[in-house]
């Protein structure tokens, strides 16, 4: 082990798992049809396809997911051996709301979750629980086009006022909208069905409804974090983002600048929720590029009011561009301006690998919003292989000891303060972008595979025991 000096003693250790991506059970007691039951399985390659309902024939990962839902005591007690201190996951709406706006909520599900959150209380692990993770009712897109619509807004606010009311006596710690940022990058239909449950017709201005519905989901963060301290103030809401840094990929001046304004675009969502206002160069964009964002009259009052406690963050790695000779506008256009990045390698997905990245990124983000970060996802997707009850995982160790290492350098050499640290994930779940099973991410080997095959029987990884002790130690032996 790689010795060092200890994080804070109050610093939240853990891990993060969402409810769609684990929990499986997809109708028990009373669940809706929400948008991950609707998404076939795809690849590194292949974009997830969508279908209008549940077919007979189609394979749906997140029906079954590593079936949380029955074996959550096994793995809260598991994460309670690994020495956690704080688990995230995510409320299923529709096990709340099935359709996301029933007259009455389910009570079965509050139940569930009533159930989850004294497990962790038993082992003395804080929950915190993501209102929002890619789990939109499928009614809500279907009859509104997701968070376009007002009504979508108002839903919302009514389900986590339900959640707030219920829970706030187990869970302090609470997100909104999980990485709200993704649909930055519109032109991929993925990003905006999981943030913002749109399903564009062709013809329709993919930029605007992505615009028009963040601008919907910040509103109702911000009536959210007023919600939640109105019920206590003992209460932290925090936002969350993706937080991929975008280098230049050299000195050119356009790549800088360019570089810099991608970073405004990609997270001007956490500039609203911590500042409490859209930033100053929204406007002209938005009357250059001829959009229009509706906002209700009362709405810039709201985000004021409502700016978030601290700044929730995943972090699995940078990003680098390269500007394009033709568009001197520096619009930023995810999709073709991304280059590879010759120093740093990549993940079996191409994801780059960048542990400095992560310092960099807390110190922006610090200098950016002033307020506490809280690392609520950080880890490495690979394929693995179980072989006589042993998962050798040295990959998932190599790259959080490495992220670990400069995290430690970002709080206690460039004061940078952040709360705590999960790792991403607790234990193994399908994965968000390509629904795989093997894209495996946990410390926690479950054994299923892409099509859900297999006795869902959990084993300790090699990560397991050095996660283990990593705790144990404050984050001093690493
Ligand atoms: P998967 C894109 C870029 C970075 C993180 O991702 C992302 C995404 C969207 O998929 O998602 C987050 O499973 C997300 C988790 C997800 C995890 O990162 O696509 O919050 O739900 O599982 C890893 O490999």
């Amino acid at each position: 082990p790689m010795q060092g000096p200890a994080f804070p003693a109050s610093f939240l250790w853990g891990g993060a798992v969402a409810a769609h991506q684990t929990e499986g059970a997809w109708q028990a007691d009373g669940k809706g049809v929400s948008i991950a039951d609707v998404m076939l399985a795809g690849d590194r390659q292949t974009p997830r396809a969508v279908t209008p309902t549940v077919t007979a024939d189609g394979v749906y990962p997140n029906h079954w997911g590593t079936d949380f839902y029955h074996h959550y005591r096994e793995d809260i007690a598991m994460m309670a051996e690994m020495g956690f201190k704080c688990f995230r996951t995510s409320i299923a709406w529709t096990r709340i709301f099935p359709n996301g706006d029933d007259p009455e909520p389910n009570e079965a599900g509050l139940q569930y979750y009533d159930d989850v959150f004294a497990t962790c209380h038993e082992y003395g692990i804080e929950p915190m629980v993501t209102l929002s993770h890619f789990e939109l009712p499928l009614h809500l897109v279907q009859a509104y086009g997701g968070f376009a619509s007002r009504h979508v807004l108002d839903a919302f606010v009514r389900f986590a006022t339900v959640c707030l009311r219920r829970f706030h006596h187990q869970v302090k710690y609470w997100l909104t909208f999980n990485e709200i940022n993704n649909q930055a990058n519109w032109r991929d239909p993925h990003a905006l069905l999981q943030d913002s449950g749109l399903l564009l017709q062709p013809g329709e201005n993919a930029e605007q409804a992505m615009f028009q519905a963040a601008h919907h989901e910040l509103v109702a963060s911000a009536q959210v974090v007023q919600i939640a301290h109105a019920i206590s103030p003992t209460l932290q809401v925090g936002g969350m983002l993706a937080l991929c840094p975008i280098y230049p990929a050299g000195p050119a001046p356009q790549d800088v600048l360019k570089a810099s304004k991608a970073m405004d675009y990609r997270y001007y969502f956490g500039d609203v929720q911590a500042l409490g206002h859209y930033p100053a160069w929204l406007a002209p964009y938005w009357a250059e590029h001829g959009l229009t964002i509706h906002q209700a009259p009362e709405d810039a009052a709201i985000l004021a009011a409502g700016t978030v406690d601290f700044v929730g963050c995943s972090y699995y790695m940078s990003f680098t561009l390269k500007h394009q000779a033709a568009d001197a506008d520096y619009t930023y256009n995810e999709a073709t301006d991304l280059t590879t990045n010759p120093n740093v390698p990549q993940s079996q997905w191409g994801w780059a690998i960048d542990p400095v990245g992560l310092r960099y990124a807390l110190n922006w983000a610090n200098a950016r919003w002033h307020l506490p970060l809280f690392i609520v996802e950080n880890g490495i997707g690979g394929a693995e292989t179980l072989v006589d009850g042993q998962v050798h995982d040295q990959y998932r160790i190599d790259y959080l000891r490495a992220h670990l290492a400069q995290m430690r350098l970002a709080i206690l050499s460039d004061g940078v303060p952040v709360m705590g640290y999960l790792a991403w994930s607790a234990l193994d779940i399908v994965s968000a972008s390509t629904g795989e099973m093997k894209k495996r991410y946990g410390f926690i080997y479950v054994d299923a595979d892409d099509f859900g095959h297999g006795s869902m029987a959990r084993v300790r990884k090699d990560s397991f025991a050095w996660y283990q002790r990593v705790i144990a130690s404050h984050g001093a032996d690493l």
